[in-house]
């Protein structure tokens, strides 16, 4: 399914491509041309002050490395484009494109009448549907052994440590096990997860983490005697973290078409192993529900998804301030 890019079309500017050699249906191989692009663009300021008294100014431009391929999924298209900063951030969007599923609907048909779609055309209609995707991130901060951390900003207790009732906290709850890690995202409370290193610290005596920002994600809506949750129950939380095996690899199982359900991550981490400061794989589910907008059709702008990975204390300082300064003209 993976595209040969074009340059100038999926990829500007100075591109390096690598080709992909995959097997055929009589496992041959066969070379899909310039199916990966890598190539490094401008992204907007890294960082930059302006002080007050003096009116100078320092300014860095930020630049990002990526590394994408595009898929064609029956009638959609998905980019997976992996961004690398010069913060030591990383980061994953997918692109969905493409043209949506459509229904003909009689030519008359109001938008009431047509139930869980939404009418794109006079007489087409466009089902609600999920795109739910799940990464498999074989962590290794500073060494193969890992531990996992949610980490939650809450309110202070009101009192005398808390006088103007404004205070407010992380509470860092460590994940043991397997059933203890499968987890959801929570956006009122900042909910991130912290994968660190028990036994490395950094100068502050801190351990070395990187912290996986989930986006505004939803998990599946379909209901648990459906078809579709007992074969992709992946989908059902946004964090999972099991024990490494090197035959764990597919978050739905290795055949997930013929399954009959219960494959992947909901049988692996039935086990309930150990998860704490060993070699470990973080799971992260996250996509969109799509309510299709008139505007997706006859084909569909960018709809963007993703989420990122940016150091916590991995660094002792800001990592990125012997970048080059701009032209002169930039700065005083
Ligand atoms: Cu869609």
């Amino acid at each position: 399914m993976v595209n040969s890019l074009t340059l100038g079309c999926d990829c500007f500017g100075v591109i390096h491509y690598f080709d992909a050699v995959l097997a055929n249906e009589n496992g041959e191989p066969n070379v899909i041309p310039n199916a990966i692009c890598m190539h490094e663009e401008d992204y907007s300021i890294l960082w930059k002050h302006q002080d007050l008294h003096s009116f100078r100014t320092e300014v860095r431009r930020q630049r990002r490395l990526v590394v994408s391929s595009i898929y064609t999924v029956g009638n959609y298209e998905y980019g997976f484009y992996w961004y690398f900063y010069l913060d030591g951030s990383i980061q994953l969007e997918v692109k969905l494109t493409g043209i949506v599923q459509p229904m003909g609907v009689p030519p008359d048909a109001t938008q009431a009448e047509i139930g869980n779609a939404t009418l794109v055309a006079p007489g087409v209609a466009a089902p609600h549907h999920q795109h739910l995707f799940c990464v498999r991130l074989d962590m290794a901060v500073d060494g193969p052994h890992n531990s996992v951390a949610e980490v939650d900003v809450v309110p202070d207790e009101p009192g005398p440590d808390n006088p103007e009732s404004n205070g407010f906290h992380t509470k860092v709850t460590v994940l043991r096990s397997e059933q203890e890690a499968k987890r959801l995202i929570n956006p009122a409370v900042s909910r991130s997860w912290r994968i660190f290193n028990p036994s490395v610290t950094n100068a502050l005596g801190q351990p070395v983490a990187y912290k996986l920002i989930p986006s505004s994600t939803p998990t599946m809506l379909a209901r648990p005697e459906s078809s579709v949750y007992k074969r992709a129950t992946f989908a059902t939380q946004n964090l999972w973290v099991t024990a490494y095996d090197r035959d764990e690899i597919h978050a739905a199982g290795r055949y997930p078409n013929q399954s009959q359900g219960g494959d992947g991550l909901p049988a692996w981490s039935a086990g309930n192993r150990p998860i704490d400061n060993t070699d470990i794989v973080v799971w992260h589910t996250f996509g969109v529900t799509h309510i299709v907008r008139p505007e997706d059709w006859p084909v569909m702008p960018v709809e963007v998804t993703g989420f990122s990975l940016v150091p916590f204390g991995f660094f002792d300082r800001n990592p990125a301030l012997d970048v080059p300064p701009p032209p002169r003209h930039c700065h005083t």
